[in-house]
């Protein structure tokens, strides 16, 4: 097992990895930025080590530093958490170069997955279902509207090396793709320093669910089934539950499976979630994440297994193997992200001290949080300030408990997304289970 492990992160995610390492006995090394000199990760590590200036840019995202405080506690592995540096494939190198295990998939599988028109092919060898479209990049819009006149309109242009929502184009005639075709391919060159589109048959009103994996690097993969993560605002997720209630065992089953062999077959390592497209009965892959993603504890709570640790056994090789009988879903869990941001005025980012919190509980309430009272939020990243997670036996149930909770959740001195979540959970179409991906855009 590793003596001590460095949280490459900050935020909620760093005290839930802390966490984990505690209950099994793992010294922790948290690094911080000068404007996270009083956050509650720094106080919760055995050692904690200041990385730079307030920017991402000169701290959480600058490797010498982190490499560096790596070295100067002696820690054997980092964790990288989600975002920053956790699918950075430069920053695994380096780990390599420098002895330490990086804790998430080889070099190999995060460049094959990075690109997407890579990722899609992959996943077509392995019999997971994907929607019709270019195979590989485009060479130009000549091609890119021949390919989309075969498949049929409308038709997205995306980013291979994309993700999240950025550079993507909806085209719905052979002009339009010749049109969109150039602005995209500038567009992935900016933002992702890659020009490479490439075009697939666009789904106009689908669920977004994806398939929780767990992979031992060798080869055996298993699967923690599904969460449906549909409640979407500009691709920020916002709610997000498990199970995804409107698929029938059968189609849960055979999603789960096809994603458990595309994670087997490129021997993935650790945890990776697949995202998808469900519209009309038909699963589409979209993309695999190889991180451990914000809504994680939804299949904690729905699986009863800690996936951080799971994490970490697979990292130092001590797992005891990954057996698929013993993963079983069991009622039903909801996740609500609470932003700093006041949802009634365009979700305008909100930072600021937090006056008074109070946090709600109760049987099989959890919130996974870094923010007190009297804690001042920083203006330079992500406005997540807390993830409050619900589980009940069924979903009427959870949707109970969360209303429940939400209310009780007090946060004095900035606006957060709490009302909002309480709209959502009232909302009908949120409530009959059959949203989609615009829910918001049409309702709330
Ligand atoms: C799509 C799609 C429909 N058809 N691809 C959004 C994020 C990225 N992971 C992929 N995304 C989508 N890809 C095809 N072929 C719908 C989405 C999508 C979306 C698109 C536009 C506006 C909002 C959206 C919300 C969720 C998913």
């Amino acid at each position: 097992m590793f003596k001590k492990i460095l949280i490459a992160n900050r935020g909620e995610i760093a005290v839930r990895i802390i966490r984990a390492c505690k209950e099994l006995g793992i010294k922790t090394v948290a690094v911080y930025s000068k404007a996270d000199r009083d956050s509650y990760h720094r106080m919760l590590a055995d050692e904690a080590v200041c990385i730079g200036e307030a920017s991402s840019i000169d701290s959480y995202l600058y490797i010498p530093n982190i490499i560096s405080a790596c070295e100067l506690t002696k820690a054997e592995a980092i964790h990288p958490g989600y975002g920053f540096l956790s699918e950075n494939q430069n920053f695994v190198e380096i780990c390599q170069a420098h002895g330490i295990k990086f804790i998430g998939p080889s070099l190999t599988t995060m460049l094959s997955m990075s690109d997407k028109a890579m990722a899609k092919k992959l996943a077509k060898d392995a019999g997971v279902p994907v929607l019709p479209g270019s195979e590989g990049a485009l060479k130009d819009s000549a091609q890119a509207r021949m390919i989309a006149d075969e498949i049929g309109y409308p038709v997205i242009i995306k980013a291979s090396f994309g993700g999240g929502g950025k550079g993507m184009r909806i085209a719905n005639t052979g002009d339009e793709v010749e049109y969109y075709f150039e602005i995209a391919q500038n567009e992935a060159l900016s933002s992702f320093g890659n020009s490479d589109v490439y075009i697939e048959k666009f789904v106009t009103n689908p669920k977004h669910v994806e398939i929780q994996i767990l992979g031992d690097g060798k080869g055996n993969a298993v699967y923690l089934y599904e969460r449906d993560c549909s409640v979407q605002r500009k691709h920020q997720k916002l709610v997000e539950e498990s199970p995804c209630i409107v698929l029938n065992n059968k189609q849960r089953l055979e999603i789960s499976k096809a994603a458990r062999d595309l994670a087997a077959m490129i021997k993935y390592e650790g945890a990776g979630t697949l995202e998808f497209l469900f519209e009309n009965n038909n699963f589409y892959f979209m993309e695999m994440n190889t991180r451990l993603q914000v809504e994680h504890p939804v299949t904690e709570m729905v699986c009863g297994i800690d996936l951080v640790k799971e994490q970490i056994l697979i990292a130092c090789g001590e797992h005891k193997g990954l057996d698929q009988n013993n993963i079983i879903q069991k009622g039903h869990a909801i996740e609500c992200r609470i932003n700093a941001e006041d949802a009634f005025n365009g979700f305008l980012p909100d930072a600021g001290k937090i006056e008074e919190l109070l946090i709600p509980g109760g049987f099989n309430i959890r919130v996974d949080t870094f923010v007190y009272t009297g804690f001042t939020i920083p203006s330079h990243y992500d406005s997540m300030i807390a993830k409050l997670i619900v589980y009940g036996k069924d979903r009427e149930e959870a949707i109970l408990k969360m209303k429940s909770a939400l209310s009780e959740f007090k946060v004095e001195g900035i606006s957060t997304t709490i009302p909002f979540h309480i709209k959502i959970m009232e909302n009908s179409e949120f409530l009959s289970g059959k949203y989609t991906t615009r829910l918001l855009e049409q309702n709330i």
